[in-house]
Order: structure tokens, then C-alpha cells, then sequence
């Protein structure tokens, strides 16, 4: 049985806020088990990805390829744990499958494939390539007169790629309001915050002047992101990103905003100590 299945009309912002929890809780057990993996980026994306997959995206687990479904992209492929975690809880496959994350033969790589994977549209690691591929995807649903959308998720050290720019160009010039973009905005890359390395402020301004509509919300706060991906196109004609504000490590004291936990692996210790902290998810 699967005990994330969707009761109707359950889709509040607490029981999201419960979803996340279990995302977190999963996906540092996941990178405990196979000694591989980037929690901090799993730990800010949590609640983005269940505000998606249990209130936004129109897909059905049981047709995983559907014309008419909502495509997903997970840009930030390096947070494949969270990802792998709301697909199996969504009931794309056993949750008893993400025991088997990174281990030989496992279709569950270190990185999501979509020819080995349900639910995983895009392959993605390199840094750069997802909003891309979401603009061609949501260019072929406007010349098919297609009703189906197009949300990816993106790191913000990420955006650091000129592809992502250019992508932004033409998603502007295409007109593609059936594109969403979040980006989350935990201002924390690989080893040190975005600012140091490359800045990206002013953001939102960045996005305006390259013709987005553009809306700056919590990106933990379950309701205003499921409200905000209902609203979606914000503007007639015009591609809609959601700048995210979110913690990297969210929800574990000692993992929040350290750097240091973008690939950290938990030691038995700390990862007794991050699900104590992270207890009160549908699981317990
Ligand atoms: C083109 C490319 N360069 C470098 C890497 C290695 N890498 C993986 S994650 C990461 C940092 C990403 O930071 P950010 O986009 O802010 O992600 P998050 O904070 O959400 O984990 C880097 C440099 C990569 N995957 N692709
Ligand atoms: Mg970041």
C-alpha cells in the first residue's frame, strides 16, 4: 500500500508540509545508504518538488508517458534522492526501489535517466541543460496546440551557465507561457555562496528584462508555492519564473546553510540526529 496516495480533496498546505518532511527524511537515509549523494540541494527542493507532484502536475503515475501529461524536469539533477523519493511516493514506482539508489545495476543512478526511470523526463548532470530542453518542450506543446505545461527546477548556482540565458531569450521570443521555471534560490553553490562565486542579483530584475513575468515567493511555504503554480501563466504571452527563497539543508539545524553539505554524506550519528529533527512526516 502506498500511504502517500492521494486522499480527495487533501491536497492543504499542511499535508504538503508533511510530504516534504518525508522527502527529507528519505532522501538523507538514501545518501547515508549508498555513501553518495548532495543532501543540502535534496533538503531546500523538498517542498518545491511536493507542492509539484501533489498539487500542480497533472500526471498520472499508471500512464507515465501520456501525450497530454505535464512534463517535469528536474534540472538540478544532482538532487536525484528528493527527486527519486516524490516519484515513488506519487506511486511512479515501489517505494522499496530507492533502497536500491547507486547501487550496481540500479536504475536509480547518481543522476536521473529517463530511459531507466518512470516519471524522469529529461536526463539530467551537467549544470545548464534543463531549461533548455524544457524550452523545446514547451515550444513543440504551442505548435501542437497542445494543452499540456512545462515546469523545470534549477539550481541557482546554476543559472552561473550562459545556456540557461540564452533558453531565456528564446522562451521570451516563443511567447511560451505554458513554461514554468522555479529556481531555487538557496543562494548556495558547490563549497560557497552564489554572490562569491558569481552574482546573480539583481534576479528578478534579470528575468523581467529578458520579457518573464516573475513572482518572488518563500519557497518553503507549501501553500504559497502550490497557490503560485495554480496562477500559472502569470501574464498572457509571456514564459513565468518563480524565484524560490530557500534554505539550503532546510529543516536540519546543523545542515542548514552549510556549504559544506551540498555532498556531505551523514555519518550514523548525524543521520540519527537529522531524522529526530525532521520527525512528524506522514511515515511516523
Ligand atoms: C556543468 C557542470 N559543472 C559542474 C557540475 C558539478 N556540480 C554539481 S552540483 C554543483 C553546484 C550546484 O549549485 P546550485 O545550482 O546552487 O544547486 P543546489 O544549491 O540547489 O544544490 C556543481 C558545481 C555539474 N554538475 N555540471
Ligand atoms: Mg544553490
Amino acid at each position: 500500500m502506498n500511504i502517500y496516495a492521494e486522499p480527495e480533496g487533501a491536497r492543504t498546505g499542511d499535508r504538503l508540509r508533511y510530504l516534504a518532511r518525508d522527502i527529507r527524511r528519505q532522501s538523507l537515509t538514501m545518501v547515508h545508504r549508498a555513501k553518495v549523494g548532495h543532501p543540502g540541494g535534496d533538503l531546500s527542493a523538498a517542498d518545491i518538488l511536493a507542492a509539484l507532484y501533489f498539487s500542480a502536475l497533472r500526471v498520472d503515475p499508471q500512464r507515465p508517458t501520456a501525450p497530454d501529461r505535464d512534463r517535469f524536469i528536474m534540472s538540478k539533477g544532482h538532487c536525484c534522492c528528493a527527486l527519486y523519493t516524490t516519484l515513488a511516493m506519487r506511486g511512479f514506482f515501489p517505494f522499496s526501489d530507492l533502497a536500491d539508489y547507486a547501487q550496481p545495476l540500479s536504475p536509480l543512478n547518481g543522476h536521473p535517466n529517463r530511459t531507466k526511470v518512470a516519471g524522469v523526463e529529461a536526463n539530467t548532470r551537467p549544470l545548464g541543460h534543463g531549461l533548455p530542453v524544457a524550452v523545446g518542450a514547451a515550444l513543440a506543446a504551442k505548435l501542437d496546440g497542445a494543452a499540456w505545461r512545462t515546469f523545470v527546477l534549477t539550481g541557482d548556482g546554476e543559472l552561473q551557465e550562459g545556456s540557461n540565458w540564452e533558453a531565456a531569450m528564446a522562451a521570451a521570443h516563443f511567447g511560451l507561457e505554458n513554461l514554468t521555471l522555479i529556481v531555487d534560490r538557496n543562494r548556495i553553490q558547490q563549497g560557497a555562496p552564489t554572490e562569491t562565486i558569481i552574482r546573480l542579483e539583481p534576479l528578478a530584475e534579470k528575468f523581467r528584462a529578458f520579457g518573464w513575468a516573475v513572482r518572488e515567493i518563500d519557497g518553503h511555504d507549501c501553500t504559497a508555492l502550490s497557490d503560485t503554480f495554480a496562477a500559472v501563466p502569470f501574464e498572457p504571452g509571456r514564459p513565468n519564473c518563480v524565484i524560490a527563497g530557500t534554505v539550503k539543508g532546510k529543516g536540519v539545524s546543523f545542515i542548514e546553510n552549510r556549504a559544506e553539505w551540498h555532498h556531505h554524506v551523514p555519518t550514523d550519528g548525524e543521520l540519527a540526529a537529522a531524522l529526530e529533527e525532521l520527525k512528524g512526516g506522514l511515515d511516523r
